[in-house]
């Protein structure tokens, strides 16, 4: 008996698009070129260890064939899924020091594509789950091939953003703007099904996700809202993989924070791929994420790589972590 129930993917892309008249298709195969090239990388981390392509690279496996760091393989992956379709005019990569222009004999599309195509890239080795976090934009620039200014906008002018997830099972979660959903890969049938409609993240958190081994190194108003989340009943989680840190405090409800150091002063993880992407899902999803003083998807890019303080998760202590950390109220003693 067919479950007539099951939506995939590709449904879901088609249904989404038939909601937009103007839709030319073009978006739409931008989303099937990435679930492609996730389920291609899937399939890599899943047999990393006996492939031996692990973290390590510049070796040789056992049958003597050069071995790729998975998170080069990933970024080939990706690319190469993507660049020869005719919807993207540039990309950029956590990988990639400048822009990937699209090669001279593939056509241009109207989207610019910027990625982390494999985060959490230390913990492969120990079999930790690890993602890939992609952003989409417009083409705002006026030649006929994208340009940088295309990948240096500001989160609020996404058009898509989302995750990829290789852990337990591998999850696909994405925005377009109307809401957040999550697609879980049979392997099976090779197919991304719908299995999260509509995430909202609960308004408090239950978990609490940061690196405290910084916690000397932070700003004293950062250690003073952490002294006052640790006089409330949460739970502490931290992988040290964003993707997989981000996607358990979506579900469960969570306060992820990177914030800036002594050593790190504008903190660690990227705009444009990394904090951008993930604010626009978690605000899609009913959630919010600052750099401790504005939103995250009003932060004007300068560089290709820049590093942002990041608070992601739960809205009411990411509101709070800003309304502390700018210096515009202490938290609510009634949180408790
Ligand atoms: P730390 C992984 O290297 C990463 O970029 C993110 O995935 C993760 O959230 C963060 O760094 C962990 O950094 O300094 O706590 O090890």
């Amino acid at each position: 008996m067919v479950d007539t129930q099951i939506v995939s993917l590709d449904r879901f892309i088609i249904e989404q698009e038939r909601l937009y008249p103007e839709a030319t298709g073009r978006f739409s195969n931008i989303m099937y070129d990435i679930a492609l090239a996730a389920k291609i990388v899937q399939r890599e981390v899943g047999r990393a260890g006996i492939a031996e392509i692990l973290g390590r690279a510049g070796r040789t496996n056992i049958q003597g064939e050069d071995v790729t760091k998975l998170d080069v393989f990933a970024n080939n992956a990706f690319i190469h899924a993507i660049e020869h379709a005719g919807n993207i005019c540039i990309m950029a990569s956590e990988e990639n020091e400048d822009c990937i222009e699209i090669p001279e004999e593939y056509p241009v599309g109207n989207y610019a594509l910027l990625m982390d195509p494999l985060d959490g890239s230390s913990n492969i080795d120990a079999n930790v789950s690890i993602g890939t976090i992609f952003s989409i934009h417009k083409k705002i620039s006026a030649g006929e091939r994208g340009a940088i200014e295309d990948c240096l906008q500001p989160g609020n002018r996404q058009v898509a953003a989302g995750y990829i997830i290789y852990g337990s099972s591998t999850m696909l979660v994405y925005t377009t703007g109307s809401g957040v959903h999550g697609f879980t890969l049979d392997p099976s049938i090779g197919e991304f099904i719908l299995s999260h409609a509509n995430i909202r993240i609960p308004e408090r958190a239950k978990v609490l996700s940061m690196n405290e081994s910084n916690y000397p190194k932070w700003p004293k108003d950062v250690r003073s809202y952490a002294d006052s989340l640790r006089k409330r009943s949460y739970t502490s989680r931290y992988i040290g993989s964003l993707v997989a840190d981000f996607h358990r405090n979506l579900l469960y409800g969570g306060l992820f924070m990177y914030p800036p150091d002594s050593r790190k002063p504008e903190g660690k993880l990227r705009l444009l791929y990394e904090a951008a992407p993930l604010a626009f899902v978690v605000e899609q999803a009913g959630g919010y994420a600052t750099n401790g003083h504005i939103s995250i998807l009003d932060i004007e890019p300068t560089e290709l790589h820049q590093r942002v303080p990041l608070y992601i998760g739960s809205p009411f202590e990411t509101r709070e972590a800003e309304a502390w950390i700018s210096g515009r109220k202490q938290p609510s003693t009634s949180a408790e």
